[in-house]
């Protein structure tokens, strides 16, 4: 498996950091190809918990090489300061790489993100205000500044200038707030190069020849596939492509070179931020989800909102990523319900969806049509094989990866690294 691709198959924090970190030693590059520091990931070692934003999870494996590709958009403050919290626990990080083309998030795109959010009222997105949407427009847009952009302080002037020149109309005009002054953000950014420059590497050529020489390399993806601004529930989405074939565009390697696809999955669901959730709870039952399984955002401490499993998702991840794989996580928040509803299709007027509705009104006013399961009481965290589970913790799994179309590989029974059941 010398290339493999793992993503979010739901709305994110589905426990991909985790995913990543077990398949961390069995790697030699891993990838962040999508998002910037909107990414929350918690890894739990020992007795040591790590949340990263923007550094791929791989880091904290030794021996593996970081690399932030060219569709990821960096806020360099944040990576430094990240690099300096992993300095500081002793994880080696000299040997991260951050691609050339890869986009700088500068101080004028977290100020209009979070000036269009405000603006937006009950339009918003729920967005983490980091400048994520900002930046990818502006790459959009032709006026985004690129990391080798730093290392010539001429270009660097003229290319924040071209990108400042609208916002400030609309910062001025639109939103009544001051101008930005390109001088400001050139000597933040500046004093960024020295430290930078040793890092920044063409990642696409470096990735090629690695797959050449047999190397294993892992792309990691930030966010999740219903949060792809193609194939999420566009507009409440992020700005990037969170599903498999942004590993490609993200990373410079061609798709022929992709020999797996591992979908996370959550044996529930949940989401942060604005958007329709078909199998929303707002009982106890969510209470619980929230409470047990911790459901709050690791960047923004947002809580998340919670629901049953949805396999209508599951499937259409399956589907639009080409999943070879499964990771079903946090089976052990279920245990102690007594019944544990799946969704199977969903019901809009009176009209039965089995599969996705591509109509954005459609899923906005979906119904979850509801399979419930017996629970289980026993503590599964301890379970190691899939024989271990209670039957109908088994039943369940064994539901789920019918209703998803993809096998179900791998197991989670709790945070940390080995609460883990290999199921093939
Ligand atoms: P943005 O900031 O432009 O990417 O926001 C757009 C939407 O994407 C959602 N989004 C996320 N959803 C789940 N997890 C994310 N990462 C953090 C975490 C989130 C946090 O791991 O917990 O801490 O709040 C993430 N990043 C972006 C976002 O909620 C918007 O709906
Ligand atoms: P990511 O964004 O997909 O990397 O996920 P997050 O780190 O934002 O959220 C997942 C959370 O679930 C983290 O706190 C993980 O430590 C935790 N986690 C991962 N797998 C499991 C599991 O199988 N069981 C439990 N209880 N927690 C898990
Ligand atoms: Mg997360």
């Amino acid at each position: 498996m010398p290339a493999v691709v793992l993503i979010g198959g739901q709305w994110g924090d589905e426990g991909k950091g985790k995913a990543t970190d077990l398949l961390g030693s069995r790697v030699d590059y891993v990838v962040k190809f999508n998002g910037g520091n909107n990414a929350g990931h918690t890894v739990v070692i020992g007795d040591e918990k790590y949340a990263l934003h923007l550094l791929p999870s791989g880091i904290l494996s030794p021996g593996v090489t970081p690399v932030i590709g060219n569709g990821v958009v960096v806020d360099i403050e944040v990576l430094f300061e990240e690099l300096d919290a992993l300095i500081e626990r002793d994880v080696d990080v000299s040997k991260l790489l951050v691609s050339e083309g890869a986009h700088v998030i500068a101080d004028y795109h977290r100020t209009v993100d979070k000036v269009t959010e405000r603006f937006l009222g009950k339009r918003r997105i729920g967005t983490t205000g980091r400048g994520i949407g900002p930046a990818y427009a502006d790459k959009i847009n032709r006026v985004g500044l690129r990391m080798t952009d730093l290392f010539d302080e001429k270009i660097l002037a003229e290319k924040i200038e071209g990108s400042l020149d609208q916002k400030n109309h609309l910062l001025v005009k639109v939103y009544n707030r001051r101008a930005i002054e390109v001088q400001e953000t050139l000597d933040e950014l500046l004093t960024y190069a020295e430290r930078l420059k040793p890092m920044v590497a063409d990642t696409g050529l470096v990735l090629n020849k690695a797959l050449d020489e047999g190397k294993t390399v892992l792309f990691e993806g930030g966010q999740a596939t219903m949060l792809d601004v193609d194939h999420g529930t566009y507009p409440f989405v992020t700005s990037s492509n969170a599903t498999a074939g942004g590993a490609v565009t993200g990373s410079g390697v061609g798709p022929t070179r992709i020999d797996s696809v591992i979908g996370v999955i959550k044996a529930y669901t949940t989401r942060v931020g604005e958007g329709p959730f078909p199998t929303e709870l707002f009982d106890d039952d969510g209470e619980y989800l929230r409470k047990t399984g911790a459901e709050f955002g690791v960047t923004t401490g947002r809580p998340r909102r919670c629901g049953w499993y949805d396999s209508v998702i599951a499937r259409y991840s399956t589907r639009v990523n080409g999943l070879t794989d499964i990771v079903l996580t946090k089976l052990d928040v279920l245990t102690g319900m007594e019944k544990v509803p799946v969704c199977v299709a969903y019901e809009v007027d009176g009209v039965r969806y089995d599969e996705m509705p591509i109509d954005q009104t459609a899923f906005h006013h979906a119904k979850p049509v509801y399979e419930e399961f017996d629970g289980w009481w026993e503590d599964i965290s301890q379970c190691r094989t899939f024989e271990d589970l209670p039957a109908n913790a088994q039943a369940y799994v064994r539901k789920l990866e019918e209703l998803s179309g993809c096998r179900i590989s791998t197991i989670g029974v709790g945070p940390r690294r080995d609460e883990i059941i290999p199921v093939h």
